[in-house]
């Protein structure tokens, strides 16, 4: 044979360079289930469902296309239950005259790739992965010299390198970069998700469900009903259904969070672009000519391709630039132990419930509950960032560290010492009370601070405040909350402070 081609699970694009030059009958594709993968966090059950099925349907459609493919499912007695292991399995069962791969999308494993290459009795060619907008090279010449990395201006630089949402006289749409003083409105009365498509399982997904059932009985999380989109003309399908039914109201209740509705007008693509059923710059465009149709309006389109051209990317850039040191940061000292509710959802905080509930079920909960719920809970509680990172890691379908990472360091916990945002996402209970409806049923009260039925949010974000002033107090977008807590007086202040003590030592008894 000629060259063993190595796809990892979220690798599954037809368009990368180690699919496309494949030569059909000589070259051999390599796709492994492995233990190794599948453990090193504890992952969320429907996540390694939908990724051994989507690996599985991907093998199916190269095979059709005629390759040759060698697939090792987990349950396979000769599995080496590791991606070296098998790579190296197949090196001595075909000997190939090189292997190639795809720049692997965490650091653990391309610094594994070098350590393997000494092993490999054939050259190994390690292939950008040019499904991303920004190279690691075109990141950091953006990024270098420059006093802060902020999203905002990288943003405005992919929105002209890429010509997307600018117009001809080189001005973006609607003369402005950044439409979201339209959006983030509170949840109106009755606010519900459109409706949202529902794949049907066929043999190869029964077949993985049946072996998750097996194989991970301690798993985190609800595998069924397991109805995702595991192919990528079904990623498409949901796609082309976002476009047109959801897009149009993307922009305007971002924000909101809403008691039993898990998705409301999100885009629930991030599963499929990361895992590689959808690339980027496709989804971006679409929404761009729904933009350009009239089908949808400017806030809408250009909050959403925000998210992709701009977060997406910049996250990723941001992780490549600080690693391997990114993980380790903990710039706030924050040293409280994860509590146990996390992974139980067992918790009086409803806010905090509903948000656990959508992850338990789906392993999906929208970007401001992952971020003003339980990530602005780990903030105030001062929870440990890397046992913060590993539970984001494990429980979304959506997580990879190159992206989880940067979102849970740098713009949840800013554990990161603000180098991916420049203000903590600190909020308390009357942010929560105002965007959401969930105050209503929750047994405390967000507009007390203290007492026993104290909103916790309340008087942690006054005492998180108050324990960092040395690092916030002189932060330009903070002044009116510290004028806030300077107004209170010593009493009141000292009455927050010991609240919050109440609250940490519940949180430690689980009795939150
Ligand atoms: P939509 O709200 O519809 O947004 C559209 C798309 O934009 C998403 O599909 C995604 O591709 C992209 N996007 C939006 N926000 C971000 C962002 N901040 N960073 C990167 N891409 C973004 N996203 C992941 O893909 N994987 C993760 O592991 C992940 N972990 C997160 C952890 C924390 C603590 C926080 C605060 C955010 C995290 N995000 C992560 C970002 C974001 O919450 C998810 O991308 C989003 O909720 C996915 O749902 P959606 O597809 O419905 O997104
Ligand atoms: C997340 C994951 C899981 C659960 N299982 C596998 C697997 O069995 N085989 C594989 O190739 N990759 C798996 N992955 C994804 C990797 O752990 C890793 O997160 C990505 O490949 C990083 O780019
Ligand atoms: Fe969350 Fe506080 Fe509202 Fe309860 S009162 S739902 S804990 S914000």
């Amino acid at each position: 044979m000629s060259v063993l081609r190595v796809i990892l699970a979220d690798q599954l694009s037809a368009q990368l360079d180690v699919v496309a030059a494949a030569e059909k009958g000589v070259d051999v594709f390599l796709l492994a289930e492995v233990m190794a993968e599948a453990s090193y966090v504890r992952h969320h059950v429907k996540k390694i469902a939908f990724l051994f099925s989507a690996m599985r349907h991907f093998a199916e459609a190269l095979r059709i296309a005629g390759h040759v493919v060698r697939y090792v499912a987990l349950d396979d007695p000769e599995n080496a239950q590791s991606l070296d292991g098998e790579i190296l399995r197949a090196v001595t069962a075909l000997c190939p005259k090189r292997i190639a791969i795809t720049e692997p999308g965490e650091w653990r494993l391309r610094e594994g790739l070098e350590a393997l290459r000494l092993a490999l009795p054939a050259p190994l060619d390690i292939l950008p992965d040019t499904r991303f907008l920004c190279s690691h090279a075109d990141f950091n010449v953006w990024a270098e010299g420059r006093r802060e990395l902020r999203m905002e201006y990288f943003y405005r630089y992919m929105r002209r390198r890429h010509r997307i949402l600018m117009e001809s006289d080189g001005k973006p749409s609607g003369a402005r970069w950044n439409f979201d003083a339209e959006n983030r409105k509170p949840p109106k009365a009755g606010l519900a998700s459109p409706r949202r498509l529902s794949f049907r399982k066929d043999a190869i997904t029964l077949d993985v469900l049946d072996l998750v059932r097996r194989r991970f009985p301690e798993g985190y999380g609800r595998l069924e009903p397991f109805h995702f989109a595991v192919t990528r003309k079904q990623a498409l399908r949901e796609l082309d259904h976002f476009i047109a039914h959801i897009l149009p109201g993307f922009g305007d209740f971002q924000d909101a969070m809403v008691k039993d509705e898990p998705f409301l007008r999100h885009s629930l693509l991030s599963a499929y672009i990361n895992a590689g059923l959808l690339y980027p710059l496709e989804v971006c465009q679409l929404a761009e000519q729904a933009f350009r149709k009239g089908l949808a309006p400017l806030n809408a389109v250009e909050g959403f391709i925000r998210q992709i051209l701009g977060w997406r990317e910049f996250v990723r850039g941001i992780y490549w630039r600080f690693m391997p040191g990114y993980i380790e940061n903990n710039a706030l000292g924050a040293t409280e132990k994860l509590p146990w509710f996390y992974w139980s959802g067992e918790t009086r905080m409803a806010c905090m419930r509903e948000a656990l509930a959508h992850t338990h079920d789906h392993a999906y909960s929208h970007h401001i509950q992952r971020l003003m719920i339980t990530g602005n809970f780990a903030l105030l509680a001062g929870l440990d960032p890397k046992a913060v990172h590993e539970w984001y890691l494990a429980v979304y379908a959506d997580a990879y560290e190159w992206v989880e990472a940067p979102n849970t360091i740098g713009m949840a916990l800013h554990a990161d010492g603000g180098l991916l945002a420049s203000k903590p996402y600190a909020a308390s209970g009357n942010y929560i009370n105002r965007m959401s409806n969930c105050c209503r049923g929750c047994v405390y009260d967000p507009a007390a601070s203290v007492g026993d039925h104290a909103c916790p949010f309340n008087a942690l974000y006054w005492d998180f405040l108050a324990r960092h002033r040395d690092r916030f107090g002189g932060n330009a977008r903070m002044p009116f909350v510290y004028a806030n807590w300077d107004k209170m007086g010593a009493e009141k202040q000292t009455a927050l402070v010991n609240q919050a003590q109440t609250h940490l030592v519940a949180m430690r008894e689980g009795r939150l």
